[in-house]
Formats: C-alpha cells, structure tokens, sequence
C-alpha cells in the first residue's frame, strides 16, 4: 500500500461502527455478555430510601448541560442547566439568569458541553465546584456544588472550539482551555489558505481565586496552529505542567481526515505553567487587545452580573523559552492522561493499538541535558527515545482515554473495537479487558484522573446504543455503562441511558458534598434589587409603558393576584419573591401568552419572568409546581386595556 492508500484504509476503519448485537460478544453469550445476574442485581441496588455511594456528574454533550446521577443505581437526581435555557428550571429565561448565557456574540442559549471537571485540593477532587467547557461558542463554566447552579461563565478569546477543556491543576490553581480549532490570532478577515502564516492555537489558563471561585484569564500561551485536543495536568512530582495533545502538526485546513493523519508523530505539548507565572510576574508578556465577557452570578443577590474585559495576557511560545516542550507521540493522539503518581503521560494514539508512555522523569532529564531533535515554531522538539517510557501492547484499535484504580492499574477505552482494556503501569501488560456496547468514548473511574482515585467502579460512556433498550425511532439515547472493577476482573453490572452525548463524567463520594449541600436561601439575607420580603409591601409600579409587579407567594396564593392597569405594548415584569422558609418548597409561575417560559422560585428566593402583553383582555396566571393541596387555586388574572 502507498502512504495515501494507507491513510485512506485507517480513516476507512476509523469510521467503522458495531453493526448490532454480538458484535464483541464471546460465543454463546447474548447481547448482554456473561452477567451474574444476581451478583450484579446485589452490587447496584439502592433501597428505596436510601442513597447512593457517589454523585457522579455526565456532560450533557450537545445538550449543553450537566446531568447528576447517583451511582452504583443509575438513578437521575438531577440536571444542571449550564449552557442551555431550560424551562423546568426558567433558567436563562429569567433575567436573573440571563446574563449567564451573554457573549461578545449576542446571547447564546446553547452549547456542546464535553468535560466536567470537578475542582480539587492537593490532587484530590474536593467537592466544591466542577467545571465544564462550552466547545462551540468557547466557554468556561463553574457550578457551585453547594447549590447544584451555574454560578459563573467565563468567555475564551482568541480560541475556536474549545474542546481540551476544563482540566485542573492541584489546588484549582488554574483550569485550561486549549482549542482545537486554530483561527486567526487576532481574529482577522484572512485567506483560510494563510493558515500555516496567521492560524494559532490559544492556550487559556484560568485562574480561580480560592476564596469566590471566580475566574479570570491570567495568561494565554501562543502555539502554532497545531489543534489542542485534550489535556490533563501534571501532579506529585509533575505538578507544574499541563500537558495537551495536538493532532494536526500537519496544519492543514481542508479534509482534516486524511490530511491531518499524514505525519507519523504528532505531539504532546508539555506546558510548564509555573515557568510561565514567573514571565508574568516580571512583567515579561504582551498585552493583547481583545473582547470577553465574564457573567457572574450574585448568590445574595440572585442576580447575574456581565463583567467586560478588553486585554489578556498573551506568552508567545515562540518567545519565552523554557515554558514548552513537545514530545513527539504516535498517530493523533487524542486523550492524554497524567497517572496518580505524576510520573507516565498516556498518550492515546487514535489510529493506534498501542499506547505510548512516556516518562515525566525521562523529559526533565532530556531538558536538562538539552537532548533535542529539533524545533518546531522555536519550541524544543524532545526525542521519541529519550522520553518514552514504555509501550502497551493492547491487542485494542483506537484508543482514547485512560482512567487509573490508584492500585497501579491503567484502564482504557478502545473506540473502534469497542472495548476496555485494563493494564498494569510499569510492567505495561495487558491484565484484562471487556466489551462495551457499544463504542465507548470517555470512562470515568470515581476520582480517576485525580492523585487518589476511589477505584471501585468505573463508568464507560458509549456512543451508540443500538439494541440495549427498547427502541424509540430513529434517535437512540447513548449509554452509560457501570463495572465493578474492585476485584481482578472487570464485571459489567448495570446499564443506564443518559442525556445528550455523556463525553466525559467526574464522580466523587456523596459525603464530600452531601453535608454542604445548601438547603434554602434566607429570606433574610435576599438583597435581590426588587425582593419584597412581606406581603404588605407587595404592589404594582408604572413608568411609562414599564410595569414592575413585586409579588410574593406563600402557599397557596400569590399577593397581588388581581392586577388592571396593564397596557397592550407594556413591558410588565414579575418580581416574584417566595416567602416559604421549607426545604424543598418551590411555587412556580407563568402567564397566559408568556413569550419565554415560566419561574421556579425557591424558598427566599426572587426571580422576575418579563412579559408583553399583545392583546386586551383578562389574562390568567398561576403556579406551576405542585405546592399544596390548594395549588389548583395557586392564581390571579392580570387585566389588559387597549393602548
Ligand atoms: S471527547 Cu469530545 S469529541 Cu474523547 Cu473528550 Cu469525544
Ligand atoms: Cu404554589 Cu403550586
């Protein structure tokens, strides 16, 4: 075969899809391979009552959001609007909650949300917060876990496609942001043939202060236009460096396919941040003109707030010597995995069976002695041989992701042959492996891309669904899919389907998070511009053709429920405090004709719904979450007179 034919055939097979059932099944086994019924029924059974071990957090993919289910039962406990307006919730209907969704391109109520990324202390996740990455319109987002919301959105300059996203530090001290598509930096009205001349990559390192959580861009690092792809950061002794895949060394811009697939080698960019605070605390950068927003929500104030910022700090890798090295890796790589330890970098070639480890220890070594093959864009380019640490001989085709038990063992999906295979650091063998059905992405092991996992089970996160459920049309749910690795074999014990394209998942045990858990907001302490804490302060303001209603709610009426007054063309806005001080006791409101959706207010909590009246008329409104056995009688009328 000629190169061309060659890449042509690994694309061919990249391409291909388990056909149905059986496809990985050993003989005589159904769809379902060799399950212990009742050993798996015992393992995932939650009493009813009672809770699960671990909260475990699945991107929403492209629905934009994150989803929270328990584990070992599969059970749904909640969905986190992040990116996407979400009518159970009003989120991004709400004006509170608007600015959320607000971007240097208007208002974006959507997303592709491929990474949570829960936040962490000396290495281990802590349960404060997790992040995730928005890949279409770039974006950061931070959901506090005290509350299960969106608490802030932070928007990426200079990227398209921000996909090699949110990893974190040790102590949360930065999560990054790479792009996978490289555009013009700044972005410029350019020829797309200019790539290799005016095409970057930005790297966005987001610092999170310790005490609020909010972020902020500290500094960029200027790559050429290779495609970041996935990262992770260093820990233990590597802590320091955030390592990113690329997979177009090539730079191509058109039929990505076969022409990014060209070079034998493509690189890990190994980024050695502290280096490059200590460029910025000299003052030894460039300040860029640039547009981003940083939409912050006010948890007193239940309010979210827009912050502009038009510079960010811009390190050329080009220029700054010492901040980054490549490691040349095999056949695109795509995942890259950091081991609990600090010492192996997984690269996962995608157009491979083998996996490539190489040594923490072996690159500082090499940098050391300045053992270099060559540059590339005026970064060291490290040898093959003098970092590698050791090769995996999986037997698998297309590997993507790596996981670790904290007990020496590596697991890691194979997309193509639809598997798992679990091997052994430093010995590099292969020690087990399992089906998955079918076409596994990501897995998560509970804190396992973390210094300490909890490896008691692990998670597949399937593409293709296929003929594990009963069907429902054309469009099938994808698939979690949960073993119990604590013993020496890996055993499938539950299926569950999940919402959107679950990309990737976090979980931790449900004592770090459980106990901090926020179970209402003080009416008290509610300092929402236009609160009304009492029932006799409830009353109806006109200005001009503005109408602001401040209502309150207790079970089971609203005060004011009969307003007039109300003009065609009025902007009439409902600030709607509910005065309840019960955990779990949330009224809801909508209104005949509302143009967005509808509130879900908690207990101490305002939220204003705005709406324009079109017609004259005697409109009804009521509460949409059942709240008492009066809720049918939850209801006012609003009157509308011609202008
Ligand atoms: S991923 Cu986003 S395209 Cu391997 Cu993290 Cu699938
Ligand atoms: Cu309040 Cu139903």
């Amino acid at each position: 075969m000629n190169r061309l034919t060659k890449i042509m055939a690994v694309v061919a097979l990249a391409m291909t899809l388990p056909q149905g059932c059986n496809n990985n099944s050993e003989a005589g086994t159904e769809k379902s391979g060799a399950i212990n019924r009742s050993s798996a029924a015992e393992k995932v059974y939650v009493a009813p009552g009672e809770y699960d071990e671990f909260y475990s957090f699945m991107s929403g993919g492209f629905s934009g959001q994150i989803s929270v289910y328990g584990l070992p039962s599969g059970r749904l406990l909640k969905v986190i609007p992040v990116f996407s307006v979400d009518g159970e919730k009003g989120y991004g209907f709400n004006e509170e909650t608007k600015p959320l969704l607000e971007t240097t391109h208007g208002f974006i109520p959507w997303d592709d949300a491929h990474h949570p990324e829960l936040s962490q202390t000396n290495g281990v996740p802590d349960g404060k917060y997790i992040f995730i990455n928005g890949n279409n319109t770039p974006r950061v987002a931070r959901v506090d876990l005290t509350t299960f919301e969106t608490a802030e959105i932070i928007e990426l300059p200079n990227a398209g496609g921000n996909h090699s996203s949110p990893f974190t530090t040790e102590n949360s001290e930065y999560v990054v942001a790479g792009t996978r598509f490289s555009v013009p930096v700044p972005q410029k009205d350019v020829p797309i043939a200019t790539y290799k001349e005016n095409f970057k990559g930005a790297l966005s390192f987001i610092s999170v202060d310790p005490e609020h959580g909010h972020m902020d861009i500290d500094f960029q690092v200027l790559m050429p236009g290779y495609d970041y792809d996935l990262a992770h950061a260093g820990k233990g002794k590597s802590h320091g460096w955030m390592f990113f895949t690329t997979y177009n060394t090539e730079q191509s811009h058109t039929l990505k396919e076969v022409n990014a697939s060209q070079n034998d080698k493509d690189y890990i960019a190994a980024i050695n941040w502290k280096k490059a605070q200590e460029y910025i605390k000299d003052g030894k950068f460039k300040e860029m003109d640039t547009e981003y927003l940083i939409n912050r929500y006010d948890e007193n104030k239940h309010m979210a707030e827009t912050i502009k910022r038009n510079k960010v700090r811009v390190l050329d890798a080009s220029e700054y010597p010492g901040v980054v090295y490549f490691l040349p890796t095999p056949k695109s790589p795509h995942g890259v995995d950091v081991d609990p330890t600090g010492s192996y970098i997984i690269g996962n070639g995608k157009l491979n069976a083998n996996l490539t480890v190489h040594s923490f220890d072996k690159m500082i070594q090499a940098i050391e002695n300045e053992s270099f093959a060559g540059d590339a864009y005026g970064i060291p380019v490290l040898n093959f041989e003098d970092v590698v640490a050791g090769t995996v001989e999986s037997g698998g085709l297309g590997p993507l992701h790596t996981e670790f038990d904290g007990k020496g063992n590596a697991y890691t999906t194979f997309f193509i042959s639809s598997e798992v295979v679990k091997w052994k650091l430093d010995t590099w063998e292969v020690l087990d492996r399992i089906p998955t059905y079918y076409s596994v992405g990501h897995l998560m092991i509970p804190g396992g891309d973390s210094k300490e996992p909890w490896g008691k089970y692990m998670v597949a996160l399937n593409k293709i669904t296929k003929d594990r459920y009963l069907p429902t049309g054309p469009e099938l749910a994808h698939s979690a899919q949960l073993y119990d690795i604590s013993g020496d074999k890996m055993e499938l014990i539950l299926d569950f389907p999940t919402i959107g394209e679950p990309h990737y998942a976090q979980a931790i045990p449900a004592d770090l998070v459980a106990p901090n858990s926020k179970k209402i907001y003080s009416l008290e302490e509610n300092a929402h511009p236009y609160a009304t804490k009492s029932e006799k302060d409830t009353r109806v303001e006109k200005k001009g053709n503005e109408v602001h209603i401040y209502m309150t709610t207790i079970r089971s009426h609203f005060a004011p429920d009969n307003v007039e007054g109300i003009e065609v063309g009025d902007k009439v806005y409902f600030h709607v405090t509910n005065l309840e001080q019960d955990w779990d006791v949330p009224h809801g409101f909508s209104v005949m004709g509302a143009q967005t959706a509808e509130l879900l207010i908690m207990p101490g909590q305002t939220e204003t719904l705005l709406w324009e009246p079109k017609k004259p008329g005697v409109i009804p409104f009521y509460c949409t979450d059942f709240c008492s056995a009066l809720h049918q009688e939850m209801q006012g009328y609003l009157r509308v007179s011609a202008k």
